[in-house]
């Protein structure tokens, strides 16, 4: 169902809306048919907002889907894996996580062994403001319930590995921002034994050579332990407090609360957990000397130098503090971010020497990132960048397609055609 659109609109809005279709399996969404044959945590949760619009059975059953991957101990994993799928279509598939020989990993389907930004929650409450039958909302949400409330208790749980409130990451796929310039340091920290491993063929454009051997054998690592707690609290040498992770995380717990309203549970743990993650996020994460958020490495205690997108996440934070609200402004509309007129932002300040224009998350504008920023932006009332991001965002998808991510200077399009969270988040700008 469309809602009421110009006639431009409505032919994205049926473009975008062709794509979901397309990528459909029949029991969730895959990013990219091509590229990326199974299904991603955090692309679920947008593809979720966007279907909220178009086919709301649908949206409930990517939701149901990929909690079926979720593990005992609540991890909710990064890649829930398409059994239909050959095996070797994409790289590094269920070979490389084995969680068939892991006993908390479900029975029934082959998944990672990370977990990635968690907004789940807050999808869920997306969908259910969306719903056009609440008492089925209600009904849905308090299936999904039992899910969210142990996806968060595994983060606070296993990832409080800084122990004031936030969730720490233990791979830059954690991220959702796999080769953003933020992890260069901990991944050049990293002491790799010789040859740990053979590189696979990578039918993509993505990083590959050394930053692909830091990312397996993180993996390699952690798996060796049997995905212990104890192993990423102790010893991995990857560990981080990532803004926009924890601002995801933040964002999903306000909507637990919500959600827990809705349901007639109790809302009060949610709103304590929201007050201390929001807390820890503004104590530990912001950085006051450049008015910006940056990433804690947990094993240096150091804060990381460079800015990007992941540093606006804390837009998301209801309660941001006005100066933390100015500064992020600032930068926002800073040579540094917005250097071109009329496009979205890019993934990594313009200025620093890591920024590239071409790279993945290295400096390209994506969909998913500005849509972010766009709510946070809108949810503090500052109108007018919620308008600049919504239009140039738009703007990207009509002048190249519903691409995979953008150079932030002209606008082409680059990665894969017909991603599934550039069309979603479409429907949910357009409705
Ligand atoms: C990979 C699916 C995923 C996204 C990530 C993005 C990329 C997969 O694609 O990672 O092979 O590196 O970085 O955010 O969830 O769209």
């Amino acid at each position: 169902m469309s809602p009421r659109l110009t006639g431009d609109e409505s032919a994205l809005w049926q473009a975008a809306a062709r794509v979901l279709d397309a990528n459909w399996t029949g029991a969730a969404t895959v990013p990219s048919p091509g590229l990326y044959p199974h299904q991603w945590s955090w692309d679920s949760a947008f593809v979720c907002m966007g279907l909220a619009r178009h086919r709301h059975e649908r949206a409930e059953q990517e939701l149901v889907s990929l909690f079926r991957g979720q593990w005992e101990s609540g991890m909710l994993p990064h890649i829930v894996f398409n059994g239909g799928v050959e095996r070797h279509a994409y790289f590094p598939g269920p070979e490389l996580w084995r969680s068939g020989e892991q006993s908390r990993a479900p029975g029934d389907a082959e998944t990672s062994g990370i977990t990635q930004p968690p907004l789940h929650a807050f999808a869920a409450l997306r969908l259910y403001r969306a719903a056009a039958d609440h008492d089925r909302g209600r009904n849905f949400l308090r299936a999904i319930w039992p899910g969210l409330l142990a996806q968060h208790a595994y983060l606070a749980r296993h990832r409080d590995l800084g122990g004031a409130g936030l969730a720490a990451i233990c791979h830059p796929w954690e991220s959702g921002l796999d080769n953003s310039p933020a992890w260069d340091r901990p991944l050049a920290a990293l002491q790799l034994p010789p040859a740990s491993y053979a590189p696979a063929r990578l039918p993509r454009a993505l990083p590959t050579g050394v930053d692909y051997d830091r990312y397996v054998w993180l993996v390699t690592t952690f798996r060796d332990t049997g995905y212990a707690d104890g192993h990423l609290r102790d010893d991995h040498p990857f560990v981080v407090e990532d803004p926009l992770f924890n601002a995801t995380y933040l964002a999903s717990t306000h909507a637990l609360a919500e959600l827990a309203g809705i349901i007639g549970a109790d809302p009060e743990p949610h709103r304590e957990a929201a007050r201390r993650i929001h807390e820890a996020l503004n104590d530990r994460l912001w950085d006051p000397d450049h008015a910006c958020f940056r990433p804690l490495d947990l094993r240096t205690g150091k804060q990381i130098p460079v800015a990007t997108i992941s540093s606006f996440g804390p837009l998301l934070d209801p309660d941001l503090p006005a100066a933390a609200v100015r500064g992020l402004v600032d930068l926002l509309l800073s040579a540094r971010f917005a250097g071109a007129a009329g496009y979205p932002v890019p993934t990594c300040d313009i200025q620093a020497p890591s920024f590239d224009r071409a790279a993945y998350w290295r400096g390209p504008t994506w969909i998913n990132t500005n849509w972010l920023l766009w709510t946070g932006a809108s949810a503090q009332g500052l109108q007018v960048i919620a308008d600049l991001l919504y239009g140039s965002t738009l703007r990207l998808i009509r002048q190249s397609g519903f691409r995979e991510y953008f150079d932030p200077f002209d606008g082409t399009g680059r990665g894969s055609h017909d991603f599934s969270w550039s069309a979603a988040l479409v429907l949910d700008l357009l409705a």
